[in-house]
Order: structure tokens, then C-alpha cells, then sequence
């Protein structure tokens, strides 16, 4: 069994009114600086802050909108809270703000392909970005999405993401990857993604999982309310983390630090 490298925890902090299980809770931006300070606290040594939910069906956001509710808890957060901030948007003009108030890795959930801009402020700023595969575009991704071999197609997505990457500047050693869990995939698809997910961590680059609450947990639990996901959620990222996975991007911080700690001295054999 290869080595297991310590989890790194990704906290979400959604400065939004509309995220799907969280939505409006973090809007205030006092109290979205509190909550990222908690996830920090309780061990996620990333904080991913969105002010545009990509939940499917979502209505995008201006720039101005996303920018304004984004960059003063960034700047706050970078300040005071002991955690790598990132920026989770599609846009490279909220992106640049985000990077100027304390940012250093972009979270882009078109990889790349939504703002020409984007890949170019990356190689840039010689930031860490995170290359996510989506198939369409929030608004319209979960109608009906079709894949010949959903792992198949995830992995040669993102091997062009990179080679794209690459050739517009960004080292290749500041670039993990993403399979996109709920992005275009009905539940079989993000079973399918899990359970092959070693052939995504082969690639050599860390791979970042974002499962947390997600519709597939309750297709396969019944349980209705994202927040009632969070077991499910522990389970699916320990079976990640023997599979590879680096970066577990979760709204449950405490109960994910606890459930990684457990499985990882479990793979290890030691404590
Ligand atoms: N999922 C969401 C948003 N950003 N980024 C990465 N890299 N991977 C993901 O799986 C991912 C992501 C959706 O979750 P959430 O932010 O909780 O909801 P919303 O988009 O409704 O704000």
C-alpha cells in the first residue's frame, strides 16, 4: 500500500444567499469571518470562500456583486485565521481582488475555460489553482448528463485542462485536480467517480474531493436535509483518502478532521 500523505481539509465559506445547503447562513460578512475562523479552528487548513453558489439551476451572479461580498472577508480571514485562503470563482476580475486581500490559490470550477482571462492571472501571480471537471454549466448541468465512461472522460478532461494550463504559464506543480462530484453526473456517475478514484490520484497531481452534503449522499441515504449528510459525507471521504485523494473540500470540518485522523492511522498502522 503506497504511502498515506497527511489529509489536507478544505472549510467552505459561502458568502452567498442561495448555496444548497448552506445558503444565506454567511451572508453577513461578520459572520462569515466567524464561521471560516471556527473551520480553521476545528483544523481545515484551506478555507475556500465563494460569493456565487454553483449549485445546479443557479443563477449567476455580476462580478461587482461576487467581488463585494467576497474580498473584505478574505481580507479579514488572512489577517487572523491560521488557514491558506482560496478563492472559489469563475471570474478573473473577483479572482485578482481576492489574490490582492490575502488569496493564494483559485478554486475554478470551469477550469479555466469560463474567463479568458483566468489562466493567464494564475501563471501570473504563481498561484495554486484547483482544475475542476463540470459538464455544461450550472444553470442547465443536471439534465439528464450522458458519458460513454464517466472516470474515462473525467481523466481526459482534465489531462487537456492541464496541457491548457501548462501552455498559458502555470507550473504544473501549483495544479490539483478535481472530478467535479455533482457537476454534470447523476449518482451513478459519482459512485462510479469514487469508486475509481485511484485512477484520477494516478495522475500524479493532488487530487481534490468535494462531496460534502452533495444530492448523490441523499439518493443513496434518503436523507432530504444536506445537513443530515454529514456521516455519509465522513464515509465517502475516508474511502477517497485510501484512494488517493489530497484535499477534502467539506462544510464539516470537526466531524471530517476526525473521521480522516481515525482512517488515516487506520491505513498507516500506527498512530
Ligand atoms: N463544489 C461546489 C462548489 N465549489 N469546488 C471544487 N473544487 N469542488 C467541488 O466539488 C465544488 C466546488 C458546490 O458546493 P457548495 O459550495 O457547498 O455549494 P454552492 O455552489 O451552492 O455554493
Amino acid at each position: 500500500m503506497p504511502p498515506v500523505a497527511d489529509p489536507v481539509v478544505m472549510g467552505i465559506v459561502n458568502v452567498t444567499p442561495d448555496s444548497f445547503s448552506d445558503g444565506g447562513q454567511w451572508l453577513d460578512p461578520a459572520a462569515a469571518v466567524a464561521h471560516g475562523r471556527q473551520l480553521a479552528a476545528e483544523g481545515a487548513a484551506i478555507l475556500d470562500v465563494g460569493g456565487e453558489s454553483t449549485r445546479p439551476g443557479a443563477a449567476p451572479v455580476p462580478a461587482a456583486v461576487e467581488r463585494e461580498r467576497v474580498v473584505g472577508v478574505i481580507a479579514a480571514l488572512a489577517g487572523t485565521a491560521a488557514a491558506q485562503l482560496s478563492i472559489d470563482t469563475m471570474k478573473a476580475d473577483v479572482a485578482a481582488a481576492a489574490l490582492d486581500a490575502g488569496a493564494s490559490y483559485v478554486n475554478d470550477v470551469t477550469a479555466l475555460r469560463h474567463d479568458p482571462d483566468m489562466a493567464g492571472l494564475v501563471a501570473a501571480r504563481g498561484v495554486r489553482c484547483c482544475l475542476m471537471h463540470m459538464r455544461g454549466a450550472p444553470r442547465t448541468m443536471q439534465d439528464a448528463p450522458r458519458y460513454d465512461d464517466v472516470v474515462d472522460e473525467v481523466r481526459a478532461f482534465l489531462l487537456e485542462r492541464v496541457a491548457f494550463a501548462v501552455a498559458e504559464g502555470v507550473s504544473e506543480d501549483r495544479i490539483d485536480l478535481d472530478p467535479g462530484i455533482g457537476f454534470g453526473k447523476d449518482v451513478q456517475h459519482n459512485v462510479a467517480l469514487l469508486h475509481r478514484l485511484d485512477e484520477l490520484t494516478a495522475l500524479g497531481f493532488p487530487v481534490v474531493v468535494g462531496l460534502s452534503r452533495k444530492g448523490f449522499l441523499g439518493r443513496l441515504t434518503g436523507e432530504a436535509d444536506p445537513a443530515r449528510r454529514v456521516a455519509a459525507g465522513v464515509a465517502a471521504n475516508v474511502l477517497c483518502l485510501e484512494r488517493g485523494a489530497a484535499v477534502f473540500r467539506v462544510h464539516d470540518v470537526r466531524e471530517t478532521v476526525a473521521g480522516l485522523r481515525v482512517a488515516t492511522a487506520t491505513l498507516r498502522g500506527h498512530a
